[in-house]
């Protein structure tokens, strides 16, 4: 993590010491930051396309009353990074009673600790949670989950002579018929070709259907998380991302490339070797650490503040995908309750409670859904089809219906947005508006 903050952090404070933030310094930044991406082990396209649209953004939008271009382009850069790493709202694991979570990766990734982590956290959280050993291909798997799974106090399911399958079934239904309402399975990473791994992860989803497929991510590893996350991501398709070993000189670039291969977004971040050394993931303050500037996020605040009031003819001139409809609904649900904002519009409809409620839960339904779309997928929409729908369902806990649903809301904003910008350019053409 080191190379890749500190390169940042010199990214950022050569914005701050630029006399005059142009078109011309602005590239220059973009170049300089590329190249601290590049050297962070993230890939040569998703640098592009993430200094491509830094650019067009900082040339196109419009300067909120009362700040620098200097503060816009930070803020774009940071909102850009969380983007990346999967937006501004929150998703837990959301896993519902009697959930199977099932860890894949590669051989001492922290596979087996983070299955104790896991059953820690939640355990902690008034869960009953159970483990299996999946592994028996390790000669030590067996014994190493059964004593960590006595340490945290989860119940464990694991025996010799079998293979992974078979375990894996057996696990779950054991556990189940214990009550357990979580069901952890642990699995080998090594096998003697790369095939034959995803072959074997693939059964074995195929087997216990997992409500959740986490891959454990070392954030040591570097340049090939991304080809790596992508290989295992078409074996079986990857719910969410553990990324370990954060607090060893890690400089996590690889993660962000597997993140936006795979749509997958990181849950949790492990940062030591203890069974409580798992943190939520944050992406807000891991950008605001990142750029070593904690100011950051009220700087962002402020500005969308009064960008707010200026934004419906931004969004006028401006592309509208559906990063930028996500873009929208965050900063919705982050202003609180639906009713308070449309105060804020002149003539806009009274809402009773339910609907409220209706709206907020709809905006967290669409905004997961949209946490598990790829940058591409986002960005151009049209490529979402049958089986991308399924896996952003897989991947959100929501339904294909639900995907659907939300993209056809898209496109109606979309259309209005359009007519709303052909009927203003006619009337100032007739000299009206
Ligand atoms: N420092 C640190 N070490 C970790 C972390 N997670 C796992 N490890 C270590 O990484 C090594 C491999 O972990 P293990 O869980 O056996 O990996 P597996 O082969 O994927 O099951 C062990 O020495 C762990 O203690 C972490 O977040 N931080
Ligand atoms: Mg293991």
């Amino acid at each position: 993590m080191e190379g890749l903050r500190r390169g940042l952090a010199r990214v950022v404070s050569l914005i701050r010491r630029e006399a005059l933030i142009d078109r011309r310094t602005i590239r220059r930044i973009l170049r300089e930051l590329q190249r601290e991406l590049l050297k962070a082990d993230v890939s040569p396209e998703l640098v592009l396309e993430l200094s491509k649209r830094v650019e067009e953004r900082a040339l196109k939008e419009e300067l909120p009353v009362g700040f620098s271009r200097r503060e816009l382009l930070l803020k774009i850069l940071y909102e850009e990074l969380v983007n990346l790493l999967g937006g501004e709202s929150k998703r837990e694991l959301g896993l519902k009673r009697g959930a199977v979570v099932l860890l894949v990766g590669l051989q001492g990734s922290g596979k087996t600790t983070t299955a104790a982590k896991l059953a820690y956290y939640y355990r902690k959280r008034g869960l009953k949670v159970g483990l299996v050993c999946a592994d028996n291909y390790r000669p030590g798997a067996l014994e190493q989950l059964e004593q960590l799974a006595k340490k945290v106090g989860a119940e464990f399911y694991g025996r010799r002579g079998a293979s992974a399958i078979e375990l894996a079934r057996e696990g779950v239904k054991a556990l189940k018929a214990r009550g357990v309402d979580l069901v952890i399975i642990d699995t080998a990473g090594r096998h003697k070709e790369e095939k034959g791994l995803l072959k074997e992860m693939r059964e074995i989803a195929e087997a216990v259907k997992p409500d959740e497929v986490i891959l454990v991510l070392d954030a040591t590893m570097g340049k090939r998380a991304g080809s790596h996350a992508e290989a295992f991501h078409k074996a079986v398709p990857l719910g969410s991302i553990i990324l370990t070993k954060m607090d060893g000189a890690a400089r996590g670039g690889g993660a962000l490339a597997a993140v936006a291969k795979t749509g997958a977004r990181i849950a949790f971040i492990g940062v030591g070797e203890d069974v409580d050394e798992l943190e939520p993931f944050d992406p807000p303050s891991f950008v605001s650490r990142l750029l070593g500037m904690g100011d950051l996020k009220a700087l962002v605040e402020r500005m969308r503040k009064v960008e707010l009031r200026a934004r419906p003819e931004a969004l006028l001139r401006g592309k509208f995908t559906l990063l930028e409809f996500k873009q929208q609904l965050e900063e919705l649900s982050k202003l609180g309750p639906l009713r308070k904002i449309l105060e804020l519009v002149p003539g806009a409809p009274q809402l009773t409670p339910e609907l409220e409620k209706a709206g907020s839960e709809n905006i967290k339904k669409w905004l997961a859904i949209m946490s598990s779309m790829t940058l591409e997928e986002l960005t151009r929409p049209e490529i979402i089809d049958k089986s991308r729908m399924l896996r952003i369902a897989k991947g959100s806990g929501t339904t294909v219906k639900d995907v659907r649903e939300l993209l056809a809301v898209y496109r109606r904003t979309r259309k209005l947005l359009r007519r709303l910008s052909r009927s203003r350019r006619g009337l100032s053409a007739l000299g009206l508006s």
